[in-house]
């Protein structure tokens, strides 16, 4: 495979890079935060799409590395970001389920934040459903033991996979994201949105915090707000961007 070569130099290489989208508090449209998302411009195949990549990545296992070096980078600029005075900056970062197999992942996460001296509770991981399609107890423990070390941790893409509604109980879930297709169609329809609606209701019943993935729209964003969700992601507040970018979006809307 092509990808795969070039892919093991990439990291060698300083040719992966990490983009943040804003994430932005519904309440008051202020960006509070990013998810980081990881770029990659090789050489010899150009701009490779991370779905793409990200795939090899996690049947090769190269995806416990990169993951290592996408959760130390992005906790990094959160903690500069702070410094610098962007109040709480929250930061979000996908994690796969091959790095629950590659070793101790709630370790690498606490140390982590200890060399970048950034707290806990400021960062959100980001976990998809294939994660608790065959839970093991490893898995268990290690989800227990970040929701112990203060680590937010967030359901994402939140109804495209199998999900049995019982993991949002069983598992310590702090946050779920409605996947953007639940809001691609929204319109006036008294019916649009419905399973929308039903998923950011049932979500704030178990006590979870709601982030609206995919928010092109004004109308998207009215919707949002009129179902009383927490955080809002997508294209209208930005595509994921380099810290110099995120920095002045930061300026602009402070
Ligand atoms: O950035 P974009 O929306 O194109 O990302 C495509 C997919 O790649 C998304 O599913 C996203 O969650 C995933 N992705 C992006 N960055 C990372 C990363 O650092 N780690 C993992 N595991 N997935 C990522
Ligand atoms: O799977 P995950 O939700 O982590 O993937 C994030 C992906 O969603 C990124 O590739 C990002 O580029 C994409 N994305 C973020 N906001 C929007 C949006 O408003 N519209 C669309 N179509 N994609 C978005
Ligand atoms: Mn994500
Ligand atoms: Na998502």
């Amino acid at each position: 495979l092509a990808i795969e070569g070039a892919l093991r130099q990439a990291l060698a290489h300083e040719e992966l890079r990490v983009a943040y989208q804003p994430l932005v508090r519904t309440s008051d449209a202020r960006p509070i935060g990013a998810e980081a998302l990881l770029r990659w411009t090789s050489p010899t195949l150009g701009e490779v799409s991370p779905t793409e990549f990200i795939k090899v990545a996690e049947e090769t296992g190269l995806i416990v590395p990169i993951g290592a070096w996408v959760l130390d980078q992005a906790v990094a600029e959160a903690a500069r970001l702070r410094a610098e005075g962007y109040g709480a900056f929250q930061i979000a970062v996908n994690v796969s389920v091959r790095q629950f197999r590659g070793g101790d992942l709630a370790g690498l996460v606490s140390d982590t934040l200890k060399r970048h001296d950034f707290p806990a509770a400021g960062l959100e991981l980001e976990l998809t459903e294939s994660l608790l399609l065959d839970v093991t107890p490893a898995i268990t423990t290690t989800l227990q033991s970040l929701s112990a070390l203060g680590v937010r941790l967030s359901l994402d893409d939140f109804g495209t996979g199998y999900s049995a509604l019982s993991y949002l109980k069983t598992f310590p879930f702090d946050i779920l994201k409605v996947d953007r297709s639940f809001i691609r169609d929204i319109s006036s329809a008294p019916d649009s949105g419905a399973l929308a609606r039903a998923i950011i209701a049932m979500a704030r019943g178990l006590g979870l915090a709601t982030i609206v993935e995919g928010v092109e729209t004004e109308e998207q964003c009215a919707f949002a707000r009129a179902e009383d969700c927490d955080i809002m992601q997508g294209f209208l507040f930005g595509k994921a961007m380099t810290p110099a970018d995120l920095r002045r979006m930061l300026d602009e809307k402070a």
